[in-house]
């Protein structure tokens, strides 16, 4: 089993219902199993200013599913929820981005691994502290040293880890 970090986002068509099906979906792929889910967090969209607040979270999954098998999954499930790419950076009602895959580095055509813009955006550095306050990068950067770059963020928790409860 490899341990997976991915990222969740929305903006569109009621957020955290977007994140808690995405989760659903998440928990129900075969040869994987969610080990953790942070927090829901309210963040000001990165990028083009004229759209709606995001929804953001970070989920562990552990899943022999090899990194390409596991893309065409995270696709579908966007996909079933209705994701419509309109630009770049731009609204959407559901993205889920790999940022970690167990200490690969991957760089092939469809994907980068971990993500190319992980260290940079707090919505994804402050909920993956939270489930993994121990974890080190590929190239030997401790998350907490990350996170001491967001220590002041103003985003906001809309729901609380603990209230995350997924059926079977
Ligand atoms: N791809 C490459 N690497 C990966 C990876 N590690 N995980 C490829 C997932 N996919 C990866 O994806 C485009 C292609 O990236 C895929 O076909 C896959 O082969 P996409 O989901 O259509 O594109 P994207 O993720 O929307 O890229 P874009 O438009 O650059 O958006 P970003 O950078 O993901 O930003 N503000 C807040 N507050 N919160 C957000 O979550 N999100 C965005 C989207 C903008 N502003 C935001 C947020
Ligand atoms: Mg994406």
């Amino acid at each position: 089993m490899n341990k997976v970090y991915i990222a969740l986002g929305s903006n569109l068509a009621n957020p955290q219902a977007q994140l808690t099906a995405a989760l659903q979906a998440l928990n129900a792929l075969s040869d994987s199993r969610l080990t953790a889910v942070s927090s829901f967090y309210q963040s000001k969209p990165l990028g083009p200013q004229d759209q709606s607040d995001y929804v953001n979270a970070v989920a562990c999954l552990e899943t022999s599913l090899a990194p390409l098998a596991l893309l065409d999954e995270l696709q579908r499930i966007e996909h079933e929820q209705g994701r419509v790419r309109l630009r770049r950076w731009g609204e959407r009602t559901l993205d889920l981005d790999i940022l970690l895959y167990a200490d690969h580095i991957i760089q092939s055509e469809r994907l980068t691994v971990p993500h190319y813009d992980m260290h940079q955006r707090e919505f994804v550095i402050i909920p993956l502290v939270e489930i993994a306050p121990h974890l080190v990068l590929p190239n030997g950067q401790s998350i907490q040293t990350l996170a001491q770059k967001f220590a002041d963020h103003h985003m906001v928790i809309v729901k609380h880890k603990n209230e995350i409860h997924l059926e079977n």
